[in-house]
């Protein structure tokens, strides 16, 4: 198979100019508002092997094409590959983008956490060759492979068809990501992310750690293997002062799982920022365990405004078996104390809370109610988390699918929302709706009602803070808190009635009103 696709594409690679690549995600109905770090790094390599490299991210906020206009791009371009990256959640779009494109493709790859545990699936939907795990090293030996029409069965890491059997490259190693190149942001269309000149903080992302020592049930955590890396914090200030000095960028959103993981190498980061003084802000998400008020002090000193903690629960036994920590008391002390070291530093915090786990109860979410009523004094950034969506690879998935019948649900699972517009009121006020929906551990009524009830009280909170940071005119944030609940009510209301009838009236209102959610 693979032999037929090489012979067919590269007596084509005449000379450098000729070699392209084009990335694509396909549109999944919750928008990127900023640009996938996985091209950003595999574009670089593929810039410093000789590509030429387009991007068409049919997610990203503010892209209008679809996929007539991708296919257009590539009669076009006549890249050699086209590469996919695939989420599990809208696997069944990426399918579609896939079957549409493939006629007009030389070579189709693909690549992300879904590829990572499928990739016999992604196969025989139609890629030619799949990456599984981080694929910065194998990317570049594939490509140079391709270049100098070497064999595939060198290159580590990836799955494709040969002789109609599947095979499979050994695993690479785990990547040194302190030697990699700085992922490259010039790939993408600014104004696919950026509208107002604020916006181009979109393209603040920084990834400084791959890998959690954490094991929770529900996260998936095999992509970066099990191991954490992190980068030099000379390393990492050298790409803030990078994206300083060639875009403008004055807020970093670190991406890592857990940013606070390493201390030493945080409070070394922390100091080079506090000497150099530029005028950037950053943000992070991190465990609740890997916080402490010194640290959280030092991290606003050198820049931090906004930590995003992966608190989940109060209910211990929940705690315990969603592996977060075996020591269920201490942690609701630490996760109560870290707030209001946040607080008194004036971090502003965002907790995430989970639930919709198979165990739940009613009293549980009631328990947990009371505690969002309890801390959300502290909560200064937003409510976030979601209702558990069992992902497959994590043990919850491996645990729970066959008894709940929801084996391979990303295949056949009917989308609430089939032309990927999502109602107002998610928009702000309950933006978990659509995840309870899906109801994957067949929630019985009282849990479910008292789970809408607390994501409902979190999307309050969430407006109110939302309003206030926006405006600072008391009268202004007031009415714009109570606008915005009222039409967040009435979506509610009218969907109910009429899904199309809320789309028609609040449509024009939710473009709006996008801009304003995603403002820094
Ligand atoms: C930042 C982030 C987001 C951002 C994305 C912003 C953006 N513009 O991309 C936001 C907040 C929007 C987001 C949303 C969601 N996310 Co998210 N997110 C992450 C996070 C923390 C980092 C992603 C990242 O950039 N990593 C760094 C890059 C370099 O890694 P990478 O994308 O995996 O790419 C590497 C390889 O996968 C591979 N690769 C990837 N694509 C391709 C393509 C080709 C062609 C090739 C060759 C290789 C390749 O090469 C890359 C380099 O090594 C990850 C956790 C993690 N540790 O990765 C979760 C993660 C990806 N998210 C996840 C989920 C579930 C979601 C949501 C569904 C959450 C929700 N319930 O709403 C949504 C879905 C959004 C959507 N529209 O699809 C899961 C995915 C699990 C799965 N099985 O798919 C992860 C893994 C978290 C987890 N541990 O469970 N997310
Ligand atoms: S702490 Fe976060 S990233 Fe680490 S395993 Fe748990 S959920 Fe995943």
């Amino acid at each position: 198979m693979i032999k037929i696709y090489l012979k067919k594409f590269l007596p084509e690679i005449k000379s450098i100019m000729e070699r392209k690549i084009l990335f694509l995600r396909a549109s999944t109905g919750w928008k990127d508002p900023s640009p996938p770090m996985a091209f950003a790094y595999l574009g670089k390599i593929a810039k410093d092997n000789g590509f030429e490299v387009l991007v068409e991210n049919l997610n990203a906020q503010y892209n209008k094409k679809n996929i007539d206009d991708v296919i257009e791009l590539i009669k076009k371009e006549k890249p050699i590959i086209v590469g996919v990256s695939i989420f599990t959640n809208y696997v069944r779009d990426s399918y579609e983008l896939m079957k549409k494109i493939k006629p007009y493709c030389n070579l189709l790859i693909a690549g992300g956490p879904h590829v990572t545990i499928y990739p016999e699936e992604v196969i025989e939907r139609g890629a030619d060759i799949c990456f599984v795990g981080e694929a910065e090293n194998t990317f570049a030996d594939f490509l140079k492979a391709i270049v100098s029409k070497k064999k595939l069965s060198k290159v580590k890491g990836i799955v494709y068809k040969e002789r109609e059997k599947i095979k499979k490259n050994p695993v690479p190693e785990p990547i040194d990501i302190d030697k990699l190149p700085f992922p490259d942001k010039d790939i993408f269309r600014k104004e696919d992310y950026a509208k107002t000149k604020g916006e181009i903080n979109n393209f603040g992302g920084i990834l400084s750690s791959r890998g959690c020592p954490g094991r929770c049930t529900y996260c998936f955590h095999s992509l970066f293997g099990r191991c954490f890396r992190y980068r030099s914090a000379k390393n990492v200030f050298k790409e803030i002062k990078y994206l300083y000095e060639r875009y403008g960028i004055n807020h970093i959103n670190f991406i890592d799982d857990a940013f606070t993981i390493n201390k030493k190498s945080l409070i070394e980061l922390c100091e080079i920022l506090i000497k150099a003084k530029l005028p950037i802000e950053w943000v992070c998400a991190t465990r609740i365990d890997f916080l402490d008020r010194e640290i959280i002090f030092k991290m606003k000193q050198a820049g931090c405004v906004m930590i995003s903690l992966g608190v989940e629960s109060c209910i211990p036994e929940s705690l315990i078996k969603m592996r977060k920590t075996t020591n269920p008391e201490w942690y609701i002390k630490q996760s109560e104390d870290v707030l209001k070291w946040c607080w008194e530093a004036k971090v502003r915090a965002g907790v995430n809370i989970l639930t919709g786990f198979p165990w739940d109860t009613a009293e549980d979410i009631k328990k947990i109610q009371k505690y969002v009523k309890k801390i959300k004094k502290y909560v200064t950034q937003d409510f976030c988390g979601g209702v558990l969506q069992p992902m497959p690879a994590t043990e919850i998935y491996e645990r729970y699918a066959k008894e709940y019948g929801f084996e391979k649900w990303w295949l056949y699972k009917k989308d609430i929302f089939p032309d990927n517009y999502h109602p107002f009121f998610m928009l702000y006020y309950h933006p978990f709706w659509e995840q309870l929906n899906n109801n994957f551990f067949n929630l019985n009524k009282d849990v479910f009602n008292e789970i809408d009830k607390l994501y409902r009280m979190m999307g309050q909170w969430n407006l109110k803070i939302i309003s206030k940071r926006r405006f600072k005119n008391p009268i202004i944030n007031f009415g714009v808190y109570h606008g915005l609940l009222l039409l967040s009510k009435i979506s509610l209301v009218l969907y109910n009635i009429s899904p199309i009838l809320e789309k028609k009236i609040m449509n024009p209102i939710a473009n709006y009103s996008f801009r304003f959610k995603y403002k820094h």
